[in-house]
């Protein structure tokens, strides 16, 4: 039998009632093998399984549960519109949706009993269910998640991640982080992308630290919750930066980390000043898990993601005589591709079998690696949420008062980019229409801004130019 994937679950001294604590919540690891037990019995031999994924301990349960049967686990935002959940459930082919509670209103904001219309069956975790899971080790070459994903056009795609790619990214972390169980890890991160899923409640389990999920990344949950270790994109930690007593309040951790955007300098040097902590730095993606970070035990600079973690190895495809080019890699954290998407996945890899970033970087003489932008412009990063342009635009022009729409990402000093949208429409307010995509998509997807043209800037061939739009 192949080693556990969440090695802590398998330990003796399971019975500490704060082990892991999501918005309020606590349960012992003891109670959350049992529970998750429960959840892998009723599910087991599914192909595929997704999970509501709301800031409770039930999301984390399920999570666990899926796991331990060896079922796919496909997250669903839990603030997703009709489009957006469709496209997940339907493309995953899942027929079971795990879920809090029935009926429960929960930090997502939407009603968690509201029937998708996709065909599946809700179940929901009940906590007070045990059962102890028997079932042998899944292989590690199975697939964990499927983490859906924008790119720059079209739908969100199902990125296939498997136990085996988890299990080196936690350990490799585990080891440039010092991270083990003596920490306490403190994060509010959504639990359904890698950041907050796999790095902020697998890394914990697989590590056996403690976990206090604050259920929202606010600052002064942060510093109430007296963690060892703390994760944040770059927005939480420009808000932690902006409430010096928060701030203050994380001095006595033993290390923050940011990823998912880069970190702006300044930011990095508000903390610093505030904390007396030079934040660690670390750079991933959905496709390759992390891959770059600043150690523990090493020099941290702002403006740079450090060196690559254990077993990865990197280049840039820089073009004659140029110190920039695209972040190509390979290792063992490598997804297995995109669910149904043969082109795409091939697309994704050179002909010599890197993976393309589509990331733009330099790297120093001495190793350090510098995340300059990313080759297109059309997929954005806001508060380190990744969105795609096109899938924006789409939504859009599903409104029937709109007739074209650009969608880009300006600049912004607390969301790293905020999402513009140009339209072409008649009949319809600004706020009309981000109400309208923040209920077709994810709210995160709306855009902050809308602005009214009487024409996108086109090129001869009839292509819109979005260099040539107006200010935001
Ligand atoms: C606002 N709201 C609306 C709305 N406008 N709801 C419906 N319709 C509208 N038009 C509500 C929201 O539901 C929410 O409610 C509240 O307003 C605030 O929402 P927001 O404005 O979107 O939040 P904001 O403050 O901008 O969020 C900042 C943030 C968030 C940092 C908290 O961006 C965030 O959690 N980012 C983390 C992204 C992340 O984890 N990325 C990792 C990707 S993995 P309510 O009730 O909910 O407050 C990855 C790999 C790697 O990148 O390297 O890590
Ligand atoms: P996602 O797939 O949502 O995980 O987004 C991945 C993208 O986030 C990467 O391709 C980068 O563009 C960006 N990213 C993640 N971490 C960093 C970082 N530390 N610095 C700059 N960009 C980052």
């Amino acid at each position: 039998m192949s080693a556990p994937l969440l090695t802590s679950l398998a330990e003796p001294d399971g019975d500490r009632p704060d082990a892991l604590t999501v918005a309020g919540r606590s349960c012992s690891r003891e109670a959350l093998l049992g529970a998750a037990g429960a959840v892998a019995a009723r599910i087991a031999g599914a192909p595929v399984v997704a999970v509501r994924a709301t800031p409770t301990v039930e999301t984390v349960t399920a999570v666990v549960g899926a796991l331990l049967a060896g079922v796919p686990v496909v997250p669903v935002p839990p603030d997703s519109g009709p489009a957006e959940r469709d496209h997940i459930l339907r493309d995953s082919t899942a027929a079971l949706l795990l879920t809090g509670p029935q009926g429960e209103e929960d930090a997502g904001g939407r009603e968690a009993s509201a029937a998708p219309a996709a065909p599946v069956e809700t179940v929901p975790v009940d906590l007070a269910e045990r059962a102890a899971w028997t079932g042998p080790e899944p292989d590690p070459k199975a697939t964990a998640f499927i983490l859906y994903t924008s790119g720059t056009t079209g739908a969100p795609k199902g990125a296939l991640i498997s136990r085996r790619a988890v299990a080196a990214d936690l350990d490799a972390l585990a080891e440039a982080w010092a991270w083990t169980a003596e920490d306490t890890l403190v994060h509010g991160l959504p639990l359904f992308h890698v950041h907050g899923l796999v790095l902020g409640v697998l890394g914990a389990l697989r590590t056996g630290s403690r976990l206090v999920h604050t259920g929202r990344p606010a600052p002064a949950a942060y510093a109430a919750a007296g963690g060892s270790l703390y994760f944040g994109v770059p927005t939480v930690w420009h808000r932690v930066a902006q409430d010096p007593d928060a701030a203050r309040a994380l001095s006595a951790a033993r290390l923050l980390v940011s990823g998912s955007a880069p970190l702006p300098a300044p930011v990095f040097r508000d903390l610093e000043l505030l904390t007396g902590h030079r934040p660690v730095e670390r750079y991933g993606m959905t496709e390759t898990l992390i891959t770059l970070s600043t150690r523990a035990d090493g020099e941290r600079r702002p403006g740079y993601v450090g060196t690559p973690l254990s077993g990865i190895r990197t280049r840039v495809a820089a073009e004659e005589g140029a110190e920039i080019g695209e972040l190509q890699l390979t290792g063992p954290t490598l997804f297995d591709g995109y669910l149904g998407r043969p082109e795409a996945t091939a697309g994704s890899y050179t002909d010599d079998g890197w993976f393309r970033t589509g990331d733009i970087a330099a790297i120093e003489p001495d190793g350090f690696h510098r995340i300059v932008g990313r080759a297109s412009t059309d997929l954005i990063k806001s508060g380190g949420y990744r969105i795609g342009a096109g899938e924006v635009e789409n939504a859009l022009l599903d409104h029937p008062a709109v007739r074209e729409a650009a969608v880009v990402g300006a600049p912004h000093e607390d969301l790293g980019q905020q999402i513009v949208a140009y339209v072409v429409a008649d009949g319809v307010s600004e706020a009309e229409l981000i109400d309208f995509v923040a209920g077709q998509l994810s709210v995160h997807k709306r855009p902050r801004k809308v602005r009214f043209l009487d024409a996108l800037p086109r090129n001869a061939m009839g292509k819109p130019q979005k260099k040539l739009l107006p200010p935001a």
